[in-house]
């Protein structure tokens, strides 16, 4: 087993259903990754510890995914240099707006890439994990530029019934 490059964080197992929209990508890609559960607020200090080491670990890209308070994409983004991706996951409550923006409203200084909220974000997050890995692998890019030419045609192939 190849060593993960990327992580996929989430908060919850909850938020699995969504997150596996990342998995999935990264899969089809064949980019090395692996993915667990990690929340801020209920075990802080294992948050504290994936981030610090996850760079010497051979980590490139995290994709920090959580609902609600969102605060997980931060607190990751805050202890490692690693560009992370943030997923807002879609509440019950108010549809993901506040998962939303717990994600997107960080303090300059401390970036978080946020995507769309829920399996649209998710499936986008690793997307962009695979454009930040090609730009230092050309086979990557080939699979990249491939997909999306395959997208197109998918695209332009719908025949619609009147
Ligand atoms: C967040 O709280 C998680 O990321 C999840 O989206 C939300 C609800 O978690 P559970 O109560 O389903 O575990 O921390």
């Amino acid at each position: 087993m190849a060593k993960p490059i990327v992580g996929i964080i989430m908060g919850s197992a909850s938020d699995w259903d969504t997150m596996r929209e990342s998995h999935k990508i990264l899969e089809e890609f064949g980019v090395a990754h692996e993915y667990r559960v990690l929340s801020a607020h209920r075990a802080p200090a294992a948050v504290t510890e994936y981030a610090t080491k996850a760079g010497k670990r051979g980590l490139k890209i995290i994709i920090g995914a959580a609902g609600g308070a969102a605060h997980l994409a931060g607190v990751l983004a805050a202890q490692t240099l690693l560009p992370v991706l943030g997923v807002p996951i879609e509440s019950q409550a108010l549809k993901g707006m506040d998962s939303l923006l717990s994600t997107v409203q960080m303090p300059a200084g401390i970036p978080v890439g946020t995507l769309a909220i829920g399996k649209a974000g998710a499936k986008n997050a690793a997307l962009l994990a695979v454009a930040i890995l090609a730009l230092s692998d050309a086979a990557l890019r080939d699979k990249l530029q491939l997909y999306r030419e395959t997208q197109t045609k998918s695209v332009l192939a719908v025949k619609l019934e009147g």
